[in-house]
């Protein structure tokens, strides 16, 4: 199957922290009009449905959702919409549902109405107990721990199954903890990496809810959109995996975040309370082994955690210098 031109996208979860960014950098690329954000919030107060079409949407909805397919012409479904690993913890059921039911419904109404692709973002939550922590492997023994991660290694093996079943064009790729300095992040037990700097900016201090040497996997948020652009545009024919990608970038404990930070606030100071996220965050690596997205579609990160440092800390300080901080 050759992959087909992409005409007309539609963002799932597009106000939420990938979304917001993701959604102006594809009506950069494609033109405002030919791709529809879409979410069950509310856009009206300054988010994407200010700079093109916007849909409201539970993406549990199915027949809301092939209605917005249709009636927008959409051939490409980019499904953000999700419930992260912090919050999922504190009341799976619902995790479930939005986030394997809004996966199946975006497959089925693909396979349905033919569409081009489906997208959908997996994460390093799918790994767990038996996997090398160091290095993690492409391919390993996939046991995650929390509800979330259940059902990432269930949305990875439904795209697999939709690719190989129905000839459904469904890609993903495991997303390592995001940071960005554009819109908050939405629950998820890396969150830590993006307040930290936030809080650095506003008050020198920081209270972190994992422990000093808790190591994990991060990418800046300019890497993860032009990742996840170059895996959409990637030809089909190119691709040995579809909907499980390991994409490595930057691998840090919290010590050495502070460390980095530091060389710009030299008074900045860190404390430590660890909560029930200590725990999902030793299950998850440390560290990525993302050969066979470098190999398949040529995934090459830019940011490392000096240079991600620089960036975040000349973007809020001057948000901050304007009373904006929080936009
Ligand atoms: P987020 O929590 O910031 O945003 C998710 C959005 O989904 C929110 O705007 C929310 O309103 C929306 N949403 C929730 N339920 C919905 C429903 N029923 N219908 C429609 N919309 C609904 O999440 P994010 O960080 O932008 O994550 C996007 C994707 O990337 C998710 O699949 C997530 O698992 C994955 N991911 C994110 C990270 C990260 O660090 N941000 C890391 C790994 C994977
Ligand atoms: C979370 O912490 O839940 C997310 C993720 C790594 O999937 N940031």
């Amino acid at each position: 199957m050759a992959g087909k031109r992409i005409e007309r996208v539609l963002v799932t979860g597009s106000e939420g922290q990938i979304g917001s960014e993701l959604t102006r950098e594809l009506r950069k690329r494609y033109g405002d009009d030919r791709v529809v954000a879409s979410d069950i919030k509310d856009s009206s107060a300054g988010g994407s449905g200010e700079t093109g079409p916007y849909e409201r949407l539970d993406v549990t909805d199915h027949a809301a959702f092939k209605s917005v397919v249709d009636t927008q012409r959409i051939d490409t479904i980019v499904h953000l919409a999700a419930i992260l690993s912090a919050t999922g913890e504190k009341n799976p059921l619902p995790a479930w549902k939005v986030n394997v039911t809004g996966l199946i419904n975006a497959l089925e109404i693909a396979r349905e109405c033919g569409l081009t692709q489906v997208l959908c973002p997996s994460s390093i939550a799918v790994f767990g107990a038996g996997c090398p922590r160091e290095n993690t492997p492409q391919e390993t023994v996939l046991r995650p721990t929390t509800i979330y991660g259940i059902t990432k290694v269930t949305g990875e093996l439904l795209s697999d199954y939709y690719v190989r079943r129905f000839g459904v064009d469904a890609r993903g790729l495991r997303y390592p903890g995001i940071i960005s300095a554009e819109t908050l992040p939405g629950g998820g037990t890396t969150d830590y990496a993006v307040d930290i700097y936030y809080k650095a900016v506003e008050k020198k201090r920081y209270t972190c809810f994992v422990k000093a040497d808790t190591r994990l996997p991060m990418m800046y948020m300019p890497d993860c959109i032009k990742g996840t652009i170059d895996l959409m545009e990637a030809g089909f024919d190119r691709l040995e995996h579809h909907g499980d990608f390991n994409v490595g970038s930057m691998s840090f404990t919290v010590q050495e975040l502070a460390d980095s930070i530091r060389r710009h606030i030299p008074e900045f100071e860190v404390a430590y309370e660890p909560d029930y996220r200590q725990a999902i965050a030793d299950s998850w690596p440390a560290s990525i082994d993302d050969s066979a997205a470098r190999r398949e579609w040529n995934w090459s990160p830019d940011y490392d955690l000096e240079t991600m440092t620089a960036d975040m800390l000349d973007i809020l300080s001057k948000r901050n210098a304007l009373g904006k901080l929080y936009g």
